[in-house]
């Protein structure tokens, strides 16, 4: 090919390059790597009305703000807003209202959406004690899990399926000091891991690995904490994997807030309950549960009972869920990178390369309205959150309350 028409190729693909990136910047265009991202970002099916009534809010709700997509893709508002929202986060003073208006207008979208068909009529904005925080934590939240004893599971058989003794039951007294360790970014370059192996037990989340992070999460994994997406989609080869080897695993499923129980049976999130059966068959000595639907949804009614602010109609992060199961299990709790340091980025995972901030302040979780119910409850300094990310929390047997 002669010369000029080489250039002049090249020209038209820098042209064609230029026009496209332009393009998925204007329409704000992400790839999300896992399936349950439509739903965080509203974008799952029947969303059409809600994405309607959602722009008809928008300008109200974005001049209420007072911030505009425009500032925040500024990078140094970007930096000096994050600055700003990680100590209001530490001090317990933030407000959906300061988040991106991306993350605003996912939280609308959530809330006019009602997945879970959510029809909560309980107090909102409490402002209860340290003290009477954790005691309503330790009366309500019982760790509670299927057991086989409530239809459909009984005439399914799952009384003789699920393991004999309960995790309670399982757990060794010795176990008293837990850390849990978030999958969050801000794991990379934390040093943290001798630290997080010299507890008793450590609880990680999905398909958190340890493997090349060491020095940063540590190798020690007592319990596994997984979503329903872990177990049934094939990428993350539940049955074949190391990962989900040789610890305690629990599994959660949205399910509806009604907590009916056939309901959820017919319509998981993600078909959990057949891969459960499976390994309950092949590795029946492997401590493996569901955790109820009751449990996970007297957690969220307690975030929202004490945010002034409507929250996310959907069921608290893994993260959340974690933290409450280990207060049950432990006498004290570390918490890693829930309540975000200094180091934090919008990077997602710290063992990812995608990064999206709506994973640690939430679009489809509550994670903002979690993070601020664990901060008011929160045991050690602002320091310790600054500079380790580590939250120190009571566990339920080191709380007396009142009969
Ligand atoms: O991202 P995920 O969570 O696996 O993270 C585990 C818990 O760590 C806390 N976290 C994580 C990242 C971050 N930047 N900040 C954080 O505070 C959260 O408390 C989080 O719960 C989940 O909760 O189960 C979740 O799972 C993923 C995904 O399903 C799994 O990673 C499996 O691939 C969800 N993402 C998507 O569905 C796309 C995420 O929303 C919640």
């Amino acid at each position: 090919m002669k010369s000029w028409r080489k250039v002049l190729l090249a020209a038209l693909l820098a042209w064609l390059l230029l026009f496209l990136s332009l393009l998925c910047h204007f329409l704000d265009l992400r790839v999300p790597p896992q399936t349950r991202s439509a739903a965080e970002f509203g974008l799952a099916r029947g969303l059409t009305s809600a994405f309607q009534v959602q722009s008809r809010n928008r300008d109200r709700f974005l001049r209420r703000s007072g911030t505009s997509e425009d500032d925040w893709s500024s990078k140094r508002f970007y930096k000096k807003q994050t600055m700003e929202i990680l100590q209001r986060l530490w001090t317990g003073k933030l407000t959906a209202g300061m988040l991106s208006p991306r993350l605003q207008k996912a939280l609308r979208v959530q809330l006019n959406f009602n997945k879970h068909q959510v029809a909560y009529q309980g107090p909102r904005g409490l402002h209860s004690s340290n003290k009477k925080l954790y005691c309503d934590l330790k009366k309500r939240t019982g760790i509670r899990t299927v057991d086989g004893t409530e239809e459909p599971f009984s005439s399914l058989g799952w009384a003789g399926l699920v393991p004999s003794m309960t995790l309670q039951e399982l757990w060794p007294s010795q176990y008293q000091t837990c850390a849990v360790v978030t999958s969050a970014g801000g794991m990379l370059n934390s040093s943290l891991g001798s630290e997080i192996d010299s507890h008793d037990a450590v609880l990680r989340f999905n398909a958190a690995p340890t493997r090349g992070f060491m020095g940063d999460v540590g190798n020690k994994t007592t319990i596994r904490l997984m979503n329903s997406q872990i177990v049934a989609l094939p990428e993350h080869a539940f049955s074949s994997s190391s990962l989900y080897k040789d610890v305690i695993l629990l599994i959660w499923d949205p399910a509806p807030y009604s907590a009916n129980l056939t309901q959820w049976f017919l319509k998981p999130d993600f078909n959990l309950f057949s891969a459960y059966v499976e390994r309950r068959r092949l590795r029946p000595e492997q401590p493996v549960y569901i955790l109820h639907p009751e449990f996970i949804w007297t957690l969220w009614e307690l975030i929202q009972e004490n945010s002034e602010e409507l929250i996310q109609p959907n069921p608290p992060s893994s993260g959340f869920i974690g933290i409450v199961l280990m207060m049950s299990l432990c006498r004290e709790v570390s918490v890693y990178e829930f309540i975000p340091s200094l180091r934090h980025t919008d990077l997602c995972h710290y063992h990812e390369r995608y990064h999206d901030v709506a994973c640690t302040f939430g679009a489809y979780h509550p994670l903002l309205y979690e993070k601020l119910l664990v901060q008011r409850i929160n045991q050690g300094g602002v320091d310790q959150l600054r500079t380790r990310g580590r939250v120190t929390l009571k566990g339920f047997s080191a709380v007396t309350c009142p009969t």
